[in-house]
């Protein structure tokens, strides 16, 4: 299945002209159980009316750690397209439907687009991130509207990883960055409502469901991994 732009007609020209160019970005469609079945443009992906016929495509979700174990959070730009100005965790996106990236033989796809987006989104060097040190932990299935024409609905594969970095933020991608304790990122959260702080669905759901978990054994993630369940959330 190829899904191209033909059959989208939403108008893209009251948005951010990069942001607009992003979307020809082509994703991994996949079936519900994590099998790619084509490959569809992230403009298609987004889209309510397709995701509302069931449309899902495979992404990640990369939570990076420093040595001091604080999270390092992002605050999307207002430039973006689905969920702008939220908070939340340091870097997701989407591996490309290319043979790099569609590579699933030690998630190395998944990890590929990981550290392309963590240069393309934060300027970390890859040398600083490498492949072999992110920390594949489970994979969540969720939907999400954003707003009434962009959605998401996606198998996320959660990536952990422990690395002192040095950040040159893409303004087009990320409003600020802030590292955080556990505490926190609690408070955080608890008190986002009242100061219309904005979290971005799945940070929400991995954060209820998983993190401090995760989180307290950092330096020991083995035994939690869980590589054969799709947690549908
Ligand atoms: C999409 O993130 C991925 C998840 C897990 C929601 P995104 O909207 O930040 O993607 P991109 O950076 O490619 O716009
Ligand atoms: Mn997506």
């Amino acid at each position: 299945v190829i899904v191209d732009d033909a059959s989208s007609v939403l108008d893209l020209s009251t948005y951010d002209p990069e942001q607009v160019r992003l979307m020809s970005e082509m994703c991994i469609l996949l079936d519900n159980d994590d099998h790619p079945i084509g490959a569809a443009s992230k403009k298609a992906c987004h889209q309510m009316t397709n995701i509302s016929k069931g449309m899902v495509h495979r992404a990640f979700s990369v939570f990076l750690f420093d040595s001091q174990n604080r999270l390092l959070l992002q605050q999307r730009s207002s430039e973006k397209i689905t969920f702008p100005e939220c908070f939340t965790n340091t870097c997701c996106s989407h591996p490309l439907a290319t043979r790099e990236e569609l590579e699933e033989a030690e998630q190395m796809g998944v990890k590929r687009a990981a550290q392309r987006k963590l240069l393309h989104e934060l300027g970390i060097r890859p040398e600083q991130v490498p492949l072999e040190q992110f920390h594949y932990l489970t994979r969540i299935h969720y939907v999400a509207p954003s707003d009434g024409m962009w959605g998401e609905h996606e198998i996320d594969y959660i990536l952990f990883i422990k690395a002192d970095v040095d950040l040159n933020v893409n303004p087009n991608e990320v409003m600020s960055v802030r590292y955080v304790t556990m505490d926190e990122l609690k408070e955080l959260i608890r008190t986002a409502a009242e100061k219309s702080v904005k979290l971005t669905p799945w940070f929400s759901l991995i954060d209820t469901n998983f993190l401090y978990k995760w989180w307290e054994r950092l330096d020991d993630l083995d035994s939690l991994k869980d590589h054969k369940t799709i947690h549908r959330l």
